[in-house]
């Protein structure tokens, strides 16, 4: 009995601790739990709070891991920019070799193809693509992406919201008066009106119309500046290059200078709220179910690019801001001049004409955005004509011209020249989206000399998705025979031998063609374009070969961004067909700026545009008076200092014409062709074998003549006759001499008993129908 009345006790002991312990440890957990309630409160609560930038990120973040079931995408861009960013240009990634498959390739353009196991999207040439939504396992290295701009529009929102709420003085002096610099006062005293003038506005008379709520909205965007130009005051940045300031600028710049400069302004006037969701929101890919499928493909036409999704993304979504990270410590000059951004379209989809525009009117400073000029190639389509009308009504400074026959995009821009009224001229393509912080960094090159032409790095929104993708580092445009454009890393050399970093302004050849600025005035000092080409192509080279020979400068900004949407076809019609128009574009800028080299361009697959009747490229005569003129220099001299790395050999083999079989070198005496034992010091044994394929000694070509015969006639570009293929790409003949214009295959065949020449029938294992040049060049 005392035994268990001793166990009862001692469990009773047992069990009241175990009781007391149950309560501690409840209490404990209680604690814990209410401890954790009131960091999620304060959590949500700081959430409540914090900026939209905040907001966006978080909202981003979550929707898009939970909808699409993607890593966070923020690590994507993060990879995506650490990657670029960090790239030197020769990294392992293969760099980009985009052509722009003009003339004779030009229907395979950007194919986009996905090398198997490879997480960088690559282009049918190799170039690779940062776009935000690469597969899985990239190695992502976090690394912050730049929402800076976000900074500013909040910024502003809230010193909104007080100006209307009647404090509008008391916010503008808080931000007008912080602290006075000599570098910003310029700036200040001219957004000093803007702003009082805002404010007073604002304070005076809520917005009604379309049109005054648009005014304040670009008032607002003024606000921003002010905003944006004091916070550079307050910190002040040293600019990552040195920055030559007002009278450092080149004396050929004319606009008014003045002293002080400023951080460049990453102004970005997005709708706000943003809703985090919408498609393709923040540059996103943007996926249609497969359901969608058939409307998807049936849209494909009115754009060649997916046109049912374009519909589906805000017309001002934001996009990430992709400039190196120093590009937004950059500083520019105060007083820039101002432009008026020109796009030409026809029969453009409704939705990314209105994208470009919104991504000008919300990331272009005001005061810099003189105007926008909308220049309707004779448009085809109902929704271009009231509808746009009525749609830009509510912006003041966008204007439509509309052109009354088609003229090609090279005469509707100059349509657009003729009547702009800024000081430099930003022509755009009407299917891009303008990256923040893309236009004070172009017009700061022309401010600080009016021979440059800027071009923003054009980035690449997807024709399938409709994402925003970023391209490699340190690229530039250039040409590959027979002048199409392409863009290749710059030469590894020049980037350390000017210590180039990723934001430094790069020497550019040949500009793409759709997107820069340049000086209206030096424009039309250049003679504009040649108003001769017609339609689409060839352009860019003829801008470009004129603008270097002639005294300027291209090159392409990296802390300029522009998406652009490339599509696979032009989505409206040629008039005349659509290679004919190109080839002869390009002749005619071979004709007038390639000198003894424009052979090369003839050479490579061209040749038969030197007959005039198979294309009539026109009258060259005011465009030869006009390079004559200007004293623009040879293209010899462009290439020597602009392209250096380009391979230009005038011609394709030269020396001595060795034969195998009878182991001499032709010779040419007194017109007449012969063979004797090899020697390089004598000139009559020394001919080329040129572009136009010919075998040819001075004036004098080698010919076929009769069925066997062959001839010495006075060397004719237009005559298919005198042409020889060489080194063709028949194996078996490759060393043969085959008669090109004799219809079954003639092959040059030294003699053995005359020591003359005949022309015979091919045979590949005859040793008398081989010849070898000294030296080949091409
Ligand atoms: C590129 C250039 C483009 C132009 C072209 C021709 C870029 C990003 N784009 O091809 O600007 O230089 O090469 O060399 O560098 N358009 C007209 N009328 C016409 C044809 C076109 O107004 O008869 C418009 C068209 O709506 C578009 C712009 O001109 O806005 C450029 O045409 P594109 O987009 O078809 O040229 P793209 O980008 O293939
Ligand atoms: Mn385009």
């Amino acid at each position: 009995m005392m035994r268990l009345r001793r166990y009862l006790r001692d469990s009773g002991r047992v069990l009241a601790f175990v009781f007391v312990a149950s309560v501690i440890w409840l209490l404990f957990d209680m604690a814990a739990l209410r401890l954790s309630l009131n960091e999620v409160n304060s959590q949500l609560l700081k959430e409540r709070v914090i900026k939209e930038k905040e907001i966006f990120k978080q909202q981003f973040g979550a929707t898009q891991h939970m909808k699409r079931g993607f890593k966070h995408p923020v690590q994507r861009v993060d990879w995506a920019v650490t990657q670029a960013r960090k790239g030197t240009g020769t990294s392992g990634v293969k760099l980009a070799q985009v052509y722009r498959h003009e003339g004779k390739e030009q229907d395979k353009k950007w194919n986009f193809i996905k090398k198997q196991g490879d997480d960088v999207p690559k282009r049918d040439d190799g170039a690779a693509l940062y776009n935000f939504t690469p597969k899985q396992g990239v190695p992502g290295k976090k690394k912050k992406v730049n929402f800076d701009l976000n900074v500013a529009v909040v910024n502003i929102t809230h010193k909104n919201k007080l100006a209307y709420k009647g404090e509008p003085v008391k916010v503008a002096q808080s931000l007008l008066h912080r602290k006075d610099s000599k570098a910003n006062k310029a700036v200040k005293n001219q957004l000093q009106e803007e702003e009082a003038h805002l404010v007073k506005t604002t304070a005076e008379q809520p917005a009604n119309t379309d049109k005054e709520k648009q005014d304040v909205k670009d008032r607002e965007q003024v606000l921003v500046t002010v905003t944006s130009t004091l916070h550079a005051e307050k910190e002040p940045v040293k600019p990552s290059v040195s920055l030559p300031v007002g009278g450092h600028a080149k004396d050929n710049s004319t606009a008014v200078r003045k002293p002080g400069v400023h951080k460049v302004l990453s102004l970005d006037m997005t709708a706000r709220p943003r809703d985090a969701n919408a498609v393709g929101q923040f540059g996103q890919a943007a996926l249609a179910g497969w359901k969608e499928d058939a409307e998807v493909r049936k849209r494909w036409d009115e754009g060649y690019f997916n046109v049912y999704l374009s519909e589906k993304i805000p017309l001002d979504r934001a996009i990430p801001d992709t400039r190196p990270d120093m590009c937004a410590q950059n500083l520019v000059h105060d007083g820039l001049p101002s432009t008026s951004v020109i796009f030409c379209f026809v029969d453009e989809v409704w939705s990314t004409l209105l994208r470009s525009v919104h991504s000008v009117l919300n990331r272009s400073p005001p005061h810099l955005l003189k105007e926008i000029i909308l220049v309707d190639d004779f448009s085809t389509k109902d929704y271009l004509k009231k509808q746009l009308d009525d749609y830009m009504a509510q912006f003041p400074k966008v204007r439509i011209i509309r052109l009354k026959e088609r003229q090609g995009l090279i005469r509707a821009r100059l349509a657009g020249a003729a009547v702009a009224k800024g000081e430099v001229l930003t022509f755009l393509d009407s299917h891009v989206e303008c990256n923040v912080g893309w236009l004070e960094p172009l017009l700061e090159r022309i401010y600080l000399d009016r021979k440059k032409v800027p071009c923003p790095v054009i980035e690449v929104i997807s024709d399938k998705d409709m994402s925003y993708m970023m391209v490699d580092n340190f690229q530039r445009g250039i040409f590959k025979w027979p002048l199409v454009f392409g863009w290749s890393a710059v030469p590894p050399a020049d980037i350390k031998k000017n210590n180039m970093t990723i934001s430094d302004p790069i020497r550019c050849p040949v500009m793409a063609g759709g997107l820069f600025s340049i000086d209206k005035k030096y424009f039309f000092e250049l003679g504009t374009y040649d108003p001769g080409l017609d339609v689409w192509g060839g352009e860019n080279m003829e801008i470009s070969f004129k603008i270097w020979m002639c005294g300027g400068e291209i090159e392409i900004i990296p802390c300029s961004r522009v998406g652009h949407i490339f599509r696979g076809q032009n989505p409206y019609k040629f008039p005349k067909d659509r290679q004919k128009t190109v080839e002869r574009n390009l002749a005619r800028v071979a004709e007038v700026w390639l000198d003894e080299y424009k052979d090369l361009f003839y050479g490579h697959g061209y040749h038969h545009l030197q007959d005039k009747k198979v294309i009539d490229i026109g009258n060259l005569t005011e465009q030869i008076e006009l390079r004559k003129n200007l004293k623009c220099k040879s293209f010899k001299w462009y290439l020597e200092n602009v392209y250096p790395d380009m391979v230009a050999p005038l011609v394709k083999a030269e020396g001595l014409v060795f034969n195998r079989g009878l182991r001499k070198c032709l010779a040419l005496h007194n017109g007449s062709l012969s063979f004797e034992t090899c020697d390089l010091s004598k000139q009559a044994q020394h001919f080329n074998y040129t572009w136009m394929r010919h075998i040819r000694q001075q004036n004098l070509c080698v010919a076929p003549r009769g069925s066997s015969g062959f001839a010495l006639l006075s060397c004719d570009n237009t005559k298919p006759e005198l042409r020889w293929f060489h080194k063709s790409s028949n194996s078996a003949l490759v060393e043969h001499l085959i008669a090109e214009f004799v219809s079954h295959h003639m092959c040059l065949e030294a003699e053995s008993r005359s020591d003359t020449l005949r022309l015979n029938p091919c045979e590949p294992s005859n040793t008398f129908q081989k010849w070898e040049f000294t030296h080949y060049l091409a």
